[in-house]
């Protein structure tokens, strides 16, 4: 997919402004120049007060709305994993029916007919923040030319168990395998074009898009409704506001009637039942982007490290957990490998803990914003336990490593995960 990027200011500046490390640097510094002064917000406000009160559904313990067969899923209190067996013999795409789901609330059950998109702020023309937001409607949204998009959503815990498993560390939050990440094909309206029909001006620094499901309480403490700031430079690269998920409407737990997909970014950035987008002109800050998605711990800074943006690099086997394949037999291993840096280039396997790596065949089509598909031939000689491992290198020449460095949340997990075979 391809954007025409309308030239701000702040695109014309020769930092990768995509990058949020490098941007909150640049901003910090544009923000200080102007005003003197870095102001905190939260985002509250005028947005409270326009938002299209959510009528969560609590039918399921869950508050998932589809079926979560367990041939298909792993529950995870509000949240379901993908169990990675589910994709053999699939074909790029992750089938709707099992397609992750991470929810911080209920899924919201959203009207259409009533859904409205709101966008307000200092960084739009003739609309402080005092005045009436412009508004779209989704049927707005359907007559603006579409577009589509191939891509993965990936939760930024993806993984995060195996910093337990593997490594011994103590991380907080659910414990993922590699099944918090789904492959769709996304149909929407560029950002762009919806920020530019609102006015967008050059002074537009920060966006902050925002869920209409029901506010966020982590152990008491009330964090509002789930939102993330969005740098300007990405919303008006490659984002979309998605209405179609492998050719049929949003489902309900997927963010019907629209969503953000924010390729290659962290899951978090890819804000579902969208209601209303602030766009200012100057930093904006929620708990997605200061307390929670940066990395925190002994091996990085006091504050953490700048807000995550790209997700890293990682590869599965189309395969139970705990496998049981024939011995004295030679097996065709499939599997998948995504970076959020952009295309796969190769994709080796070991059986023997990594001491001898083979060269996966890689199949079909690979983007860089979503994965590829590969397979390798494998001969298990004799009955037991073995343990393969999978690592990808991707086009910056980045290769998975054997260790992960850990942090308190438990983000990023990128080292070679060791799946358990039985042979028998
Ligand atoms: N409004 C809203 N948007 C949200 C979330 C949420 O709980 N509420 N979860 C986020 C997280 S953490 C992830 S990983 C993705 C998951 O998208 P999926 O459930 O469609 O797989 O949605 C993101 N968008
Ligand atoms: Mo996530």
């Amino acid at each position: 997919m391809t954007f025409a990027p309308k030239v701000t200011s702040i695109d014309r500046m020769d930092r990768d402004l995509t990058d949020e490390g490098v941007y909150e640097t640049v901003r910090s510094e544009q923000w200080m120049s102007r005003r003197g002064l870095l102001r905190i917000t939260a985002g509250a406000g005028l947005g409270a007060a326009i938002a299209t009160p959510a009528r969560a559904a609590e039918e399921t313990a869950t508050g998932i709305v589809k079926p979560l067969p367990p041939e298909l899923f792993v529950p995870h209190g509000t949240n379901a994993e993908m169990r990675w067996e589910a994709m053999r013999g699939q074909g790029v795409t992750t089938p709707n029916d099992r397609f992750f789901v991470r929810n911080h609330v209920a899924t919201p059950r959203l009207d259409a007919r009533t859904w409205r998109l709101r966008l307000w702020g200092t960084g739009l023309h003739g609309s402080p923040a005092e005045h009436a937001p412009v508004e779209f409607g989704y049927d707005d949204l359907l007559g603006l030319r579409s577009q589509t998009l191939t891509a993965f959503i990936e939760c930024t815990g993806n993984g995060r168990s195996f910093y337990t498993t593997q490594q011994g560390d103590r991380v907080s939050g659910t414990p993922w395998k590699l099944g918090a990440v789904g492959v769709a094909r996304w149909r929407g309206v560029p950002l762009s074009t919806v920020l530019e029909r609102a006015g967008l001006t050059d002074q537009a620094v920060d966006l902050l898009p925002r869920g209409l499901d029901a506010d966020y309480v982590d152990k008491g403490e009330n964090h509002g409704r789930v939102r993330r700031p969005l740098p300007i430079a990405k919303a008006l690269k490659d984002v979309l506001l998605a209405y179609e998920m492998n050719g049929v409407p949003l489902p309900p737990d997927h963010g019907y009637p629209v969503r953000l997909v924010v390729p290659s970014w962290v899951g978090i950035a890819s804000i579902k039942w969208l209601g209303d987008i602030q766009v200012a002109d100057r930093p904006l800050f929620s708990p997605w982007n200061t307390r929670y998605y940066r990395l925190f711990g002994p091996d990085h800074p006091a504050e953490g490290t700048a807000p995550l943006t790209r997700m890293n690099l990682k590869s599965a086997f189309e395969l139970p957990w705990d496998a049981q394949l024939k011995a004295g037999r030679t097996h065709l291993l499939h599997g998948r490998s995504w970076s959020g840096n952009g295309r796969v280039r190769r994709v080796e396997v070991s059986a023997d803990h990594g001491a001898t790596w083979h060269r996966c065949r890689l199949r079909g089509p690979h983007h860089p914003r979503s994965w590829v598909r590969w397979d390798v031939p494998w001969h298990p000689r004799t009955p037991g336990r073995y343990e393969l491992m999978a690592r990808t290198t991707d086009e910056t020449g980045t290769t998975q490593p054997v260790t992960a460095v850990p942090n308190t949340y438990g983000y990023l997990f990128g080292a070679t995960v060791r799946h358990p075979i039985t042979a028998t």
